[in-house]
């Protein structure tokens, strides 16, 4: 038996119900205790006995990023990731707008606020099934991206500031295939530009 550390699922930010009436206590029951807590799980099966064991997270998903052979890691890893960055992405009454140094950013980057919106939207949008949609810090300059499956930034040299998840378990309890109206009301309600903010020092 090892007794290295396992990957833990950090707990939820909030309750369960909190992000409601925009996400479900429902949605986020499944997502956060099945979803999420499955690629843990998954991870610490995968990487027990393998030179994987006692990594911190970062550590694995970078050392497995882009190598076949380990992609079963690499994808429950970046998922455990992804999921953990997602949660505090969101919070109750977010949304609005974020602080004047971030808008500023916003702003030099995108032209304005409005039209950051169109970008993220149109570009979570577009995330052909599965995936994420970020706003990112590359270089001096903020950049909106998407990426297929388990991908992350965290991996392409840039910062993440924040996500929304675009898989189907995101939202089909809530919105069933109304992708866009689900990425819009939740840049509107609930997105944590606070915490964006913080990953922008
Ligand atoms: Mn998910």
């Amino acid at each position: 038996m090892s007794n290295k550390k396992q990957i833990m699922q950090p707990a939820l930010p909030y309750a369960e119900n909190a992000l409601e009436p925009v996400i479900s206590a429902k949605t986020v029951g499944f997502h956060y205790g099945k979803h999420h807590k499955a690629y843990v799980d998954n991870l610490n099966k995968l990487i027990a006995g393998t030179e994987f064991e006692g990594l911190p997270l970062e550590e694995i998903i970078k050392k497995t990023d882009g190598k076949p052979e380990h992609a079963g890691v690499f994808n429950n890893a970046a998922q455990a990731w992804n999921h953990t960055f997602l949660w505090k992405s969101l919070t109750t009454n977010g949304g609005g707008k974020p602080s004047e140094g971030l808008m500023k950013k916003i702003e030099e980057s995108f032209g304005s606020f409005n039209d950051f919106l169109k970008e993220f939207t149109e570009t979570a949008k577009t995330q052909f099934g599965s995936g994420w949609a970020w706003l990112v810090l590359e270089g001096n300059k903020l950049k909106v991206m998407k990426t297929p499956n388990a991908e992350t930034p965290l991996t392409m040299g840039v910062t993440p500031l924040l996500t929304i998840d675009v898989w189907e378990h995101a939202y089909y309890l809530d919105y069933q295939n109304k992708r866009p109206e689900y990425v819009t009301i939740v840049l509107d309600k609930l997105i944590n530009w606070e915490f964006a903010a913080d990953n922008l020092k």
